[in-house]
């Protein structure tokens, strides 16, 4: 191969060198989980987020068959409005090197690219899981697997409820895998600030969750962290909506023989044609307050004076 297969932004590279705060974001979410022309505007705003706090974020993506860390504005928007753009999860990511394709990062994916160059935290909406009728169909995300062997806190709202979040929730205790509520108690539902499913440790500060990466790290525990941080009950998706939406996606799904890696961005945008952009609107929230979380969590980390 003529280029390297992976390029770490400058920016990037020096926070990581200074030992500065550095979030990591996928961008799966831009590509398959966001309709156009929203998706280009809420990366920027992502990024724009992290920032504010302090931090520098590392959005991950593979172009043309080199992976970046740290995308500047006309790989975001390659990212958003290539057509050849796929999902990419950690099976993928060396054909898709090898081939000098172009691929958006699963957050298994991102986890994995993000530890391999160092970085420590990465935001996100929300994490894939174990699906409803995964007794018959077995479909369970590799972010789960990839979760249990790699070292990376990940912030984000739980697991969408179109997933079993119980299995979701039993499968993250088998595979080691830390959850900590972020001021809350219950393990949020995504577009819904509580799953309905209890979490057996809160947390209320960036501090606190510093403090449990540094004494992880001194364990050798290196399976991710998931911080869960629900949205306030004011913003979360009207739940009759969401009920309903959530029945007739699925129904639709199974009609139109929807599966492997479309179900999730096809229930997601099934949900936003169905609400009117309100699904989407809770959906950019989301996204916005975990960056924002991150962000101040990485500089905690590096801040902390037992790291
Ligand atoms: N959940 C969301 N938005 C998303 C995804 C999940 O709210 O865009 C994406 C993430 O990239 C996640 C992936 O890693 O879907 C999981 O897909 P699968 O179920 O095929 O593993
Ligand atoms: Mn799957």
């Amino acid at each position: 191969m003529s280029h390297p297969p992976i390029v770490i932004s400058p920016e990037v590279a020096q926070a990581l060198a200074d030992n500065r705060g550095v979030v990591a974001l996928e961008s799966t979410i831009i590509s398959h989980g966001l309709p156009r022309p929203e998706n280009l505007r809420v990366a920027l705003e992502v990024e724009a987020t992290v920032r504010t706090q302090g931090a520098v974020p590392a959005t991950i993506a593979i172009l043309d068959g080199t992976v970046y860390v740290g995308l500047d504005g006309g790989h975001l928007d390659q990212v958003a409005n290539r057509d050849d753009v796929s999902k990419v999860s950690v099976r993928d990511i060396a054909t898709i090197i090898a081939r000098g394709g172009s691929g958006a990062t699963t957050v298994a994916a991102t986890s994995h690219l993000a530890q391999l160059v160092g970085i420590e935290v990465f935001a996100t909406g929300g994490l894939g899981g174990v699906h409803r009728d995964a007794r018959q169909s077995w479909d369970e995300s590799a972010d789960l697997t990839t979760l249990g062997q790699t070292p990376i806190t990940v912030v984000c709202a739980g697991v969408k409820s179109i997933l079993d979040v119980g299995a979701t929730l039993e499968r993250l205790e088998t595979l080691n895998v830390g959850v900590l509520g972020y001021d809350t108690m219950s393990f949020p539902g995504f577009y819904l600030s509580d799953s309905g499913f209890p979490v057996t440790w809160s947390v209320a500060s960036p501090e606190e969750v510093a403090a449990i990466m540094s004494a992880r790290r001194a364990m050798r525990v290196s399976t991710g962290l998931i911080v869960a941080y629900p949205l306030p009950e004011d913003q979360q998706l009207d739940p009759d909506l969401h009920d309903r939406v959530l029945q007739d996606g699925m129904r639709l799904a199974t009609k139109r023989g929807v599966k492997g890696k479309d179900v999730t961005p096809f229930l997601l945008d099934h949900f936003h044609r169905s609400t009117h952009g309100a699904s989407l609107v809770v959906n950019t929230s989301i996204i916005l307050r975990n960056a924002d979380l991150a962000a101040r969590i990485a500089v905690a980390y590096v801040s902390s004076p037992d790291r």
